[in-house]
C-alpha cells in the first residue's frame, strides 16, 4: 500500500504479490551463493556467534581466491559491506521483495502499461553472488532477466537511485540483451566506492551496453534531468521493448546519508520524462531513507508517469520542462 503525506491511498490498483519460486532467482544468481543465503542465520547461530549475522573481514587486494568454509569467513566472501545484517527473517523478507517485483512484471506483461513493485529490501547492490548495501536478491535483474525468458526481446535497466546500482551492472555487464544505466553519486566520495565510474561500458558482447552517469555532491535537478533524457535516448535507440526502473528516492534533497538537491516536485517531472520513453514500465523500489517523504516523492514519480502517458498520447514532448 502506497500512502502520501496525507494519508491518502495512491489511486492505482494495490495487490499482494504472487510466488514466483525459486526458478527467477536461480537465472541470476550462484547456486553457491543462494545456499548461503538460505543457511547463514542457521549456521551463525550453530558457530555461537550472538547477534546479527555480519561482515567483518573482507578478500582484500592480493587476496586469494578461495572461498572460506567457516560462517565468519562466508560473511566477508559474499559481503560488500558492513552495513548489511542477516538475520531469522531475511532469506524470506528477500523472497518476498522478488516476488513484488516480479508481480509488477506480471501486471505489466500482462498488459499494464506500467506497475510498481514495493519491494523490500531493495535488491540494486545484489550481484551474482553478493550481498551488501541492504540488498540480497538482484529484485530489478530478476525480473529483466524473467521477462527475457518470457519472450521480451530487449530490456532496458534505468537506476534512478543514489547510489550506483553495481549489483545489477555485475549481472549484465558482459550482455547486449539488457541494458544498464545508473545517474548517481561519484563512488570516489560515496558507497559502493569501488565500481559505478564512467569508464566503465561493458565487457564483451556488453560493450557499449553500459552507462554510468556520475555526479558531485550537491548536484540539482537539472544537470541530473538532462542525464535521465540523455539515458532515455540510449534506451530509445537501443530499441528496448520493456523498462525496468531501480527507483530509489534517495536523491532527495533530506535525505540523510546521501548528497543530491532534488526537491519532492522534481520527482513528479521524473515521472513525466520516465513515461517519454513510451515503453511498459516496471518500478522497482531501491532507497530512500528520509522517511516521512519517501511515500510522497514516489507517489510523485508514479503520478508523473500517469499524467505524461495522457501527455504523450496527445503528441506533447515531456523532455520540454512544463
Ligand atoms: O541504494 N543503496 C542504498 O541506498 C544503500 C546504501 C548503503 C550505504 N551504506
Ligand atoms: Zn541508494
Amino acid at each position: 500500500m502506497i500512502l502520501d503525506r496525507m494519508g491518502q491511498l495512491y489511486p492505482g490498483t494495490v495487490s499482494e504479490p504472487d510466488d514466483f519460486g525459486m526458478a527467477p532467482v536461480e537465472a541470476v544468481h550462484d547456486p553457491a551463493y543462494l545456499d548461503f543465503l538460505r543457511t547463514c542465520w542457521d549456521d551463525w547461530q550453530a558457530s555461537g556467534r550472538t547477534g546479527d549475522a555480519v561482515p567483518v573481514c573482507w578478500p582484500a587486494r592480493r587476496s586469494s581466491d578461495k572461498a572460506p568454509t567457516d560462517i565468519g569467513g562466508k560473511m566477508g566472501y559474499y559481503g560488500i559491506a558492513i552495513d548489511t545484517s542477516i538475520d531469522q527473517g531475511t532469506w524470506e523478507a528477500a523472497l518476498s521483495s522478488k516476488d513484488a517485483a516480479l508481480s509488477a512484471l506480471r501486471a505489466v506483461l500482462g498488459g499494464e502499461r506500467a506497475a510498481f513493485g514495493l519491494c523490500r529490501p531493495p535488491g540494486h547492490h545484489a550481484a551474482r553472488d553478493q550481498f551488501g548495501g541492504y540488498c540480497f536478491l538482484n529484485n530489478a535483474a530478476i525480473a529483466a532477466q524473467y521477462a527475457r525468458d518470457q519472450g521480451v526481446g530487449k530490456v532496458a535497466i534505468f537506476d534512478v537511485d543514489f547510489h550506483h546500482g553495481n549489483g545489477t551492472q555485475d549481472i549484465f555487464y558482459a550482455r547486449d540483451d539488457v541494458l544498464f544505466l545508473s545517474i548517481h553519486g561519484d563512488p570516489k566520495l560515496v558507497f559502493p566506492y569501488f565500481i559505478g565510474h564512467e569508464d566503465e561500458i561493458g565487457e564483451g558482447a556488453g560493450v557499449g551496453f553500459n552507462r554510468n552517469y556520475v555526479f558531485p555532491r550537491d548536484t540539482a535537478y537539472g544537470p541530473w534531468r538532462d542525464a535521465l533524457v540523455a539515458g532515455l535516448s540510449r534506451v530509445r535507440d537501443f530499441g528496448a521493448d520493456l523498462l525496468i526502473v531501480s527507483l530509489g528516492v534517495d536523491t532527495f534533497e533530506q535525505d540523510p546519508i546521501s548528497f543530491f538537491r532534488l526537491h519532492s516536485e522534481d520527482f513528479t517531472d521524473m515521472g513525466r520524462v520516465i513515461a517519454w520513453a513510451g515503453l511498459p514500465t516496471v518500478f522497482v523500489l531501491e532507497g530512500g531513507y528520509a522517511v516521512a517523504d519517501i511515500g510522497v516523492n514516489v507517489v510523485n514519480v508514479l503520478t508523473g508517469f500517469e499524467s505524461a502517458a495522457e501527455m504523450t498520447a496527445h503528441g506533447l514532448d515531456v523532455r520540454d520542462r512544463a
